[in-house]
This record gives structure tokens, sequence and C-alpha cells, in this order.
């Protein structure tokens, strides 16, 4: 009986591990939030932290991806080949 309700446990868990990865190939949502909404501190530059606080899902899972030099900053060339991309 417990066998049969940790089988059921781990099928379950499994298939919402696969629906979250789906999610996660998402490149570009219908609407990306503003460069200037989310460089707080107005460097020109979205740190990770700024990308945190951003209460974006989609900028927070393609920041690696965005930040093409990996110097851990989104510049605003950066950010903007994101943009043009979806539009
Ligand atoms: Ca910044
Ligand atoms: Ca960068």
């Amino acid at each position: 009986m417990n066998k049969a309700i940790a089988i059921i446990y781990f099928c379950t868990l499994s298939i919402l591990s696969t629906s979250a990865y789906a999610e996660r190939t998402v490149l570009t949502p219908d609407t990306i939030p503003a460069f200037d909404d989310i460089d707080v501190n107005r460097d020109s530059s979205i740190s990770r932290d700024e990308a945190n606080n951003s209460k974006s899902t989609w900028l927070m899972k393609s920041f690696d991806m965005i930040d093409k030099n990996k110097d851990g900053e989104l510049s605003k060339s950066e950010y903007k080949k994101v943009k043009s991309k979806s539009s």
C-alpha cells in the first residue's frame, strides 16, 4: 500500500518537473518589461539582482541567455536584441 502511494507520488513529481521544464524553454513572452523599469540604479545595465527584483520570471530564467558576453550584467544592447527578436 505504502509502495503504491510512493509510486504515485513520484509519478506526479516527474510530471510536474517536466511541465516546469517546458515552461523554461519559452524564450520571449508577449510583453517584455522595459529596460528602464528594471534598471533601478540607472547604470545602464541590468544586474542579476535587478533581474530577480523585476518580478519577471521570464527575465530571471532567461538572464544567462540574454547575457551574451557572460559578464553577469545585461547591457542595453544585449537587452535590445531580445526585444527586437520578439517584435
Ligand atoms: Ca543597473
Ligand atoms: Ca553582458
